[in-house]
């Protein structure tokens, strides 16, 4: 339902009026793919999950995502009681701003979503509620009490797991179009089998959930409609590991999908993708498939026989296995995580470069360690021995600096080894080969976009500038080595770009540390 409506709908009943906001990013892509394909299909289920709650409970409520291409005005029209907002932590500045701008007038904000887990102190701050995990109880105690925080801290919620159910997408559905109806290239559903995982990887926000799987019905539910409503749709998996209960899962997802044309994909353990799962999973029309690998040393339980090797050994069982995946699903990505405490910096990027040419075919993703508040056993950690650097939240993303405290030798050697890395697996040669190794068209097209585009020629830069400003620049060294100095001035750049046309809008001590940077003292779980 249009804005109008909504609004001319609940002043008619007395209802009260919520906004559903999922903030995608908080500033417009940097190239064409991240615009206009990769953000606008970032969105998940929760938010809408929220909003599906909210009416039933009686609310009137509307539902939008912020994909980098729309005006904030716009984002924000219409008379609202309550807006909930959705943010991972490198959009949160701009959830920051926008609660900033609605508290002003009246309105009762609420955050949920990674950023909120991960920082319900410093939320707190911002919003009159935060919320961690949610259920449809949680969300009803903020309707039913609407209360304004003024000036106090808000008020933390959590319910005690993740909700045993989730509305199905059929209840969903206005509210995955008005998602659906920005992303013009690709069509696609985000699905959940399952939620928390098994395994216990100390960096990851999952550690410590307990697997749970919902539902088989519900699932095939969920798959049957998407097949019949959305049959171009590519469908993914957001499970943390998909395939847990691997037999009857897959035979609840074939049953809802057969004679359909709608097409899979998810993340899933090297420990779970056997090879006779791999051909299942092929003939199930997946067509993503991303094993986590992480790292040549960490991490070995959910690696299965590969996890067993370390080093060397490692790389060529997990290339031999890979390369098989390969076969079988056409689009296969790898993820890495550089800098995990006690591993060797440089050998470690020798080590993925030796893997990048030994599985040409595979997309690889380089991240770097990052602890976010208090959302995972390593963060904790780290912050109770003070080593967490203040970076700005906007550069929480992963990929554009670690905020981990560590020798400035083994500093150095991170972005030294990951500019070498990124330069040789997105160069001409091996982006080449990874363009032949690849089965259909529509892959090469999307690797050498994404290999040779902008956002990855930005992102080599920037590498390169964290390691020079490294090397010979004293300030930049001494923030990276824990002193008590003002955040350099390229981070504090690269944050404002990052908070888009919602810089105008921050609360001042935020501005003011990203326009001026004061110095500030180690950071605490915040
Ligand atoms: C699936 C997934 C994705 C998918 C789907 C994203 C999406 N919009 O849901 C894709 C591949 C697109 C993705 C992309 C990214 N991801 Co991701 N992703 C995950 C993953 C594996 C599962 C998340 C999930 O859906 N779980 C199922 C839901 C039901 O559970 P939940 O997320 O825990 O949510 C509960 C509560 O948080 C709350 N809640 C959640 N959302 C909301 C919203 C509202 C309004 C409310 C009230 C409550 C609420 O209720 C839920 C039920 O209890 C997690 C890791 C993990 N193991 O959890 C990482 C994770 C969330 N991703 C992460 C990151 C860094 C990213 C990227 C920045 C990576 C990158 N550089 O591109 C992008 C950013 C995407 C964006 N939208 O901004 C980090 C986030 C850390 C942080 N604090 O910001 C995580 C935690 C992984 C990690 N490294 O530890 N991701
Ligand atoms: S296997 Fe994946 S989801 Fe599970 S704890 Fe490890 S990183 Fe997290």
């Amino acid at each position: 339902m249009g804005k109008s409506g909504v609004v001319a709908r609940a002043r008619r009943f007395g209802r009260t009026r919520v906004l559903v906001l999922e903030l995608l990013c908080s500033a417009p892509g940097r190239g064409w793919y991240d615009r206009i394909v990769k953000l606008p299909s970032f969105f998940g289920i929760m938010a809408q999950t929220v909003a599906a709650w909210a009416e039933e409970l009686g609310c009137l409520v509307a539902y939008r995502t912020y994909t980098g291409n729309e005006r904030v005005r716009d984002l924000l029209s219409g008379e609202w009681d309550i807006v909930f907002i959705s943010a991972y932590t490198r959009a949160s500045y701009a959830a920051y701003a926008i609660s900033r701008q609605l508290r002003a007038s009246g309105v009762i904000t609420a955050l949920g979503g990674p950023h909120a887990v991960a920082y319900p102190q410093d939320s707190a701050r911002h919003f009159d509620y935060v919320l961690g995990m949610t259920d449809r109880n949680t969300l009803a105690k903020v309707v039913e009490e609407r209360r304004s925080a003024g000036k106090a801290p808000g008020a933390y919620l959590a319910a005690p797991r993740h909700p045993a159910r989730f509305p199905n997408l059929r209840r969903r559905r206005n509210f995955l179009e008005a998602a659906l109806a920005k992303a013009r290239f690709v069509r696609v559903i985000p699905m959940l089998a399952s939620t928390g995982c098994p395994f216990e990887c100390e960096f990851c926000s999952d550690a410590k959930i307990d697997y749970q799987p919902l539902p088989l019905p519900d699932v095939e539910d969920d798959v049957r409609f998407a097949a019949g409503e959305y049959p171009r749709a590519l469908l993914i998996w957001l499970d943390p590991n998909f395939g847990v209960r691997f037999d009857p899962l897959m035979d609840a997802i074939e049953g809802a999908s057969a004679g359909s044309r709608v097409r899979f994909g998810a993340q899933s353990s090297v420990s779970l993708l056997g090879r006779e799962r791999l051909k299942r999973l092929a003939r199930a029309r997946f067509e993503i498939i991303v094993p986590g690998l992480e790292s040549w040393f960490s991490c070995g339980e959910k690696l299965g026989g590969v996890g067993r090797l370390q080093g060397p050994d490692r790389v060529r069982e997990a290339a031999a296995f890979v390369n098989e995946v390969i076969d079988a699903i056409p689009y296969v990505q790898v993820n890495f995580v550089f800098g995990i405490e006690g591993e060797p910096v440089l050998e470690s990027f020798d080590l993925t470069a030796e893997f990048v040419r030994a599985a040409p075919g595979v997309w690889p993703t380089f991240n770097l360690v990052t602890a976010w508040g208090v959302s995972s056993p390593l963060s904790q950690r780290l912050h109770t021995d003070r080593r967490i650097l203040p970076i700005p939240f906007p550069l929480l993303d992963q990929k554009s600096c670690s905020n981990v405290l560590r020798s400035h030798e083994s500093t150095v050697d991170l972005y030294r080894g990951l500019v070498g890395l990124e330069e040789s697996a997105f160069g001409a040669s091996l982006s080449w080969a990874r363009a032949r190794r690849a089965h259909r068209w529509g892959t090469r097209i999307i690797n050498v976009i994404r290999g040779r585009g902008s956002e990855m020629r930005e992102r080599i830069r920037w590498h390169r500038r964290m390691q020079l400003g490294l090397e010979q620049d004293r300030g930049f060294r001494a923030f990276f080595e824990g002193s008590a100095v003002p955040i350099p001035s390229a981070l504090r750049d690269r944050a404002l770009a990052a908070t888009g046309p919602f810089v105008d809008l921050l609360p001042a001590e935020i501005t003011d540390e990203l326009k001026y940077g004061k110095p500030r003292p180690m950071e605490r779980p915040r």
